[in-house]
């Protein structure tokens, strides 16, 4: 299996939750020009452009988060239970933080006018303030142990601090624990990211 990868970035996600499944995966990093690290044209391999990108070893390609994070699950028996509320709260957390709060974080990464920004501010407030709610005291953000919205929620945390946006204290406790934890340490590591 091959992770495409770009640093830091969502698939950092889908990077982190294949360590803590114990699933074997090489990594290709996808720049900025859509050039893998090996010299291929990322777009013959994604036409979609974008990380994470997942290939089986018969060259078959899944796209998407949240798929991608359900099939890992689902290949290692780890990160999200076969049934129960566990699983529905996971996968309706991880489907938050792809659909309601990565794409607020657009107007950053391309430096869009301040007032655009102002208002994803506003919206990332909000919603980090719903997430800090549902964490609680937990460890987790929907049980005592990791689910595939964890490695999800560790990068929008990420990004948050990266451009300067303030978070509720109890996520700020919660990203502290996440970045200790040896599968993160090993991802960021891996990523060139380690501090
Ligand atoms: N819908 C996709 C979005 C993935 C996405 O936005 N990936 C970003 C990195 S976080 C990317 O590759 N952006 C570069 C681009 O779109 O050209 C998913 O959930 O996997």
């Amino acid at each position: 299996m091959i992770l495409y990868y770009a640093p830091g970035a969502c698939s950092l996600a889908d990077h982190i939750a294949l360590i803590e499944a114990g699933l074997p995966h090489d990594l290709v990093a996808v720049d900025r020009n859509k050039r893998t690290a090996d010299g291929r044209d990322f777009l013959a391999i994604n036409p979609k452009g974008y990380t994470p990108a997942l290939e089986f070893d018969d060259g078959t390609l899944l796209t998407e988060n949240l798929a991608i994070l359900v099939y890992i699950a689902q290949q290692s028996g780890k990160l999200l239970p076969a049934d129960g509320l566990v699983r529905w709260r996971a996968l309706e957390s991880l489907t938050f933080l792809t659909t309601e709060i990565h794409p607020h974080f657009k107007p950053f990464f391309y430096d869009a006018p301040q007032p655009e920004k102002a208002k994803a501010r506003q919206m990332l407030d909000r919603r980090f303030a719903t997430v800090a709610e549902q964490l609680g005291d937990k460890p987790f953000l929907v049980d005592d142990r990791m689910t595939i919205a964890d490695p999800y929620l560790f990068v929008m945390l990420s990004w948050a601090t990266m451009f300067g946006i303030g978070v509720p204290e109890r996520l700020g406790d919660y990203l502290a624990r996440m970045k200790a934890e040896p599968s993160v340490v090993k991802a960021l590591t891996a990523e060139g990211l380690a501090a």
